[in-house]
């Protein structure tokens, strides 16, 4: 058996949220542990589809996806949360939705330059272009974690030992 968690991945666009949690996921999928990935690809277009980019609306974005976390972890399953959530306080109204022991915040960190090269759906250069109002690190803040569980430098370390760094974390506080 194992205790269900969630493990909320945070960073700047293109810092490697979602390929860092995919490949957690199949780590967890491989141990026959039940786990589920949420990202923008299956809530920003569903479950969030009426939501933009204004604070207001990304605070709303993190609070609904902050709930459906909880429905998940009620239901035993690890989640994992794969959003920029730049703001302190929306992690933090997420955060306090579960137990202490259940939310561990990973600061995926990637300094902007590294994300802006990357830049693999031409978002950073439309945003440079003002085409994007609004763009985190660009023209909208990022806040960085003050004390995440977990901090992941993606721009030094592969996926493999990031992922191994995740595991870890989660063996050695008994989570599976
Ligand atoms: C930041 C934006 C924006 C703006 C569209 N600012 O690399 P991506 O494409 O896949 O990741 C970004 C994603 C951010 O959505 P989130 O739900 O994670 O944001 S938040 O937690 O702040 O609510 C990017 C794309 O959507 N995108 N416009 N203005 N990212």
């Amino acid at each position: 058996g194992h205790k269900s968690c969630v493990l909320w991945f945070t960073g700047l666009s293109g810092s490697g949220k979602s390929t860092l949690a995919n490949a957690v996921n199949q780590r967890l999928f491989e141990k026959k542990l039940s786990s589920y990935v949420l990202d923008g690809d299956n809530v920003r277009h569903g479950l969030n589809g009426d939501l933009g980019f204004s604070p207001e609306d990304r605070q709303e974005n993190i609070r609904r996806i902050g709930e459906v976390s909880k429905l998940f972890v009620d239901n035993g399953t690890i989640v994992l949360t794969a959003f920029v959530s730049p703001y302190r306080d929306d992690r933090m109204i997420a955060r306090k939705l579960v137990a202490k022991e259940e939310f561990i915040e990973v600061y995926v960190k990637c300094n902007l330059e590294e994300c802006e090269n990357r830049d693999p759906k031409g978002l950073y250069k439309k945003a440079r272009n003002g085409e994007i109002p609004e763009f985190t690190g660009i023209s909208a803040p990022y806040e960085e974690p003050e004390s995440p569980e977990l901090v992941i430098s993606s721009d030094e370390t592969s996926i493999d030992t990031s992922v191994e760094q995740i595991i870890t974390f989660l063996e050695k506080k008994q989570i599976i």
